[in-house]
C-alpha cells in the first residue's frame, strides 16, 4: 500500500540522501528574522562588493537585473531543524558578480539592511554555489523572506543566506557575523551537523 501524502510525509520525507542528520522535511516556508523586516525600495537598492583594499563595485537594481540570470533549484536547511526540498529561485550567481573583482581575500562578510551579517569563506560563494536571488517560486521575493534580494548559499545552514543583503565585504581574516558571534558554527555544513561552535 502506498498511502503517503505530500508535505510533511511526502515521498521524499526522511530521504537520508536529501535530509541532513537531525533535520525534518517541511513544505512550509517559515520566516526567521532577528528584527523587523526592513522595507527596501528597488529605486534606492544597491548591491556592493567591496574588496580587501576597500574598492567597491556597485550595482543599481536595473544594472543587477540586466546581468545573466540563473534558476537555482535547491534544498535549504535551517539550523532550527526544518529542511525544504526543491525550492526554485531566480538570481545572479556570485561568480558573475565576482568576475571583475580583484581580490586575494579568503573570507566574505555579507551585510544586510537592518544590521544582520554572516561570514562565509569566499570559496563557498563561487563555483555555482551562491546567488543573489530576487524571485522565489515565480514571484518577486517577499519582503519577509529578504526581498527585494537576498543571498542564498544553500549548501550551508540557511542563516548564512543573508536576507536584504546590501554588501559583500571581502576580507583576509574571518569576521564572525551575527549568529557566529552568538555561538553558532563559523562554517555551518548541515551534512556534518555543524550547528554550534565545536560541532
Ligand atoms: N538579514 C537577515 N538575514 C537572515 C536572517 C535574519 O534574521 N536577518 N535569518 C537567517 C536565518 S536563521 C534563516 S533560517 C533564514 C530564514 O529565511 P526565511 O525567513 O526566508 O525562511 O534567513 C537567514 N538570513
Ligand atoms: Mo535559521
Amino acid at each position: 500500500m502506498n498511502t503517503v501524502t505530500r508535505g510533511f510525509h511526502g515521498r521524499r520525507g526522511g530521504d537520508p540522501d536529501r535530509i541532513p542528520p537531525g533535520q525534518y522535511e517541511t513544505s512550509d516556508f517559515p520566516v526567521l528574522s532577528v528584527g523587523p523586516t526592513p522595507r527596501v525600495d528597488t529605486d534606492e537598492w544597491t548591491l556592493a562588493i567591496v574588496n580587501e583594499a576597500g574598492q567597491a563595485l556597485t550595482w543599481s537594481w536595473d544594472a543587477f537585473m540586466a546581468l545573466p540570470q540563473e534558476h537555482p533549484h535547491v534544498d535549504i536547511h535551517c539550523v532550527t531543524r526544518w529542511s525544504r526540498l526543491d525550492t526554485d529561485w531566480v538570481g545572479v550567481s556570485l561568480d558573475v558578480l565576482l568576475e571583475d573583482v580583484e581580490t586575494t581575500a579568503e573570507y566574505a562578510l555579507a551585510l544586510s539592511h537592518g544590521g544582520y551579517s554572516t561570514d562565509v569563506p569566499l570559496e563557498d560563494l563561487t563555483d555555482g554555489r551562491a546567488w543573489i536571488a530576487h524571485t522565489f517560486d515565480g514571484e518577486p521575493l517577499a519582503p519577509e523572506h529578504g526581498g527585494p534580494a537576498r543571498l542564498i548559499v544553500p549548501h550551508l545552514y540557511f542563516w548564512k543566506s543573508a536576507k536584504w543583503v546590501r554588501e559583500i565585504r571581502l576580507l583576509h581574516e574571518d569576521d564572525p557575523g551575527f549568529w557566529e558571534q552568538a555561538g553558532y558554527h563559523s562554517y555551518g555544513d548541515p551534512w556534518r551537523e555543524q550547528r554550534y561552535q565545536g560541532d
